[in-house]
């Protein structure tokens, strides 16, 4: 049994003016329900156990039919042996020849622009790989896949690792489906999360600000019925955040999935209001989620820390949110 970690809140993020709400730390910290989730369940941590009747217990993990966080694992350590990713940088570039590589075979569009950053005007490239399904409508799994600006000590396996390479397993996952029957899925790797500067409005999340933007103009943002953003979600002790900046109804849906799968202790223990790449894509009128574990190590001390490398993250915890998207992606596929 895994145990959980303290949640009181990160001061590092609120010294860069990050507004994350945590509701009822305290309450969190007795083992009570954080007020306005859904249910009790999350109270206790370990619900998952063998003991959950069949229809809630614990999926396989990296059986056929789910996602295999193993492969997920190996994408975040290749992408990783690069080195530390800053857009503009030569491992940024060999990246983006690795994503080309590992995408191909499926319909791939590739969204280049140029654009003003604080250290002058970069070149940045968001890509889309492309999963038609039968019905009409597109819902989006998108991860960012550059890492901390001007950081040579910084690799970022779960902040741009495991962004990168859990949307990789996926894509394997429904390139081998074939045929679809619900909504296209497109699988999106962002560039330029990461703030050039200090992050705020104007630097930070320029990928999917030129995204966004591109799709409202052309239409697509109106056919996008979920938005659904991968973030941190490699920590081998995993705790996804309710987001307050997200879509309500699509929160309450992953949770639904989560449960479903009886992985319900693994998410929504608190609350908090992220600002990050699903925001651009709420402006343009899309439903968005936002799946990242805040409380990356104690206090949240490994995020943007030399310390974020491959040994905090678990094939497990990719696993779990894969399988988890790939449940949400079940649901919004069978709603009316
Ligand atoms: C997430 C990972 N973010 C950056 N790297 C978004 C974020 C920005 C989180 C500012 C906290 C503060
Ligand atoms: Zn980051």
């Amino acid at each position: 049994m895994r145990q959980r970690k303290d949640k009181a809140p990160s001061r590092r993020a609120g010294s860069i003016a990050l507004m994350v709400v945590l509701f009822s730390w305290l309450g969190c910290l007795q083992g009570e329900p954080v007020p306005g989730s859904r249910d009790t369940l999350q109270a206790k941590p370990h619900a998952d156990t063998e003991q959950q009747p069949a229809n809630k217990r614990k999926t396989e993990i990296g059986k056929p039919g789910h996602i295999d966080g193993a492969r997920a694992l190996q994408y975040v350590k290749e992408v990783v042996a690069f080195g530390p990713r800053p857009i503009g940088s030569p491992a940024h570039a060999k990246l983006e020849e690795y994503l080309r590589a590992h995408l191909r075979a499926d319909t791939l569009e590739e969204d280049s622009f140029r654009t003003a950053t604080p250290a002058g005007e970069m070149p940045m490239r968001n890509f889309i790989a492309k999963f038609p399904g039968s019905r009409d409508g597109i819902v989006v799994i998108a991860g960012h896949y550059d890492t901390l600006y001007g950081r040579k000590d910084f690799v970022g396996a779960n902040d741009g690792g495991s962004s990168t390479g859990l949307p990789l397993a996926l894509a394997d996952y429904w390139r081998a489906q074939k045929k679809r029957s619900g909504y296209s899925l497109w699988v999106v790797l962002l560039d330029g999360e990461e703030a050039v500067k200090q992050w705020s409005a104007t630097d930070s999340v320029y990928g999917a600000r030129h995204l966004a933007a591109k799709w409202k103009a052309d239409g697509t943002a109106a056919r996008v019925k979920a938005f659904l953003l991968l973030d941190m979600v490699g920590d081998a002790d995993l705790n996804i955040e309710r987001d307050q900046n997200s879509t309500p109804w699509l929160e309450d849906l992953v949770y639904r999935a989560a449960g479903n799968l009886g992985y319900q202790s693994h998410f929504f223990a608190r609350a908090v209001g992220m600002e990050d790449d699903h925001l651009p894509f709420r402006e343009a009128g899309i439903p968005v989620a936002d799946l990242i574990d805040f409380d990356y190590g104690y206090n949240n001390v490994f995020w943007h820390s030399p310390e974020d490398k491959v040994d905090k993250l678990s094939a497990q915890s990719l696993a779990i949110v894969g399988d988890t998207v790939v449940e949400t992606v079940r649901l919004l596929d069978a709603r009316p």
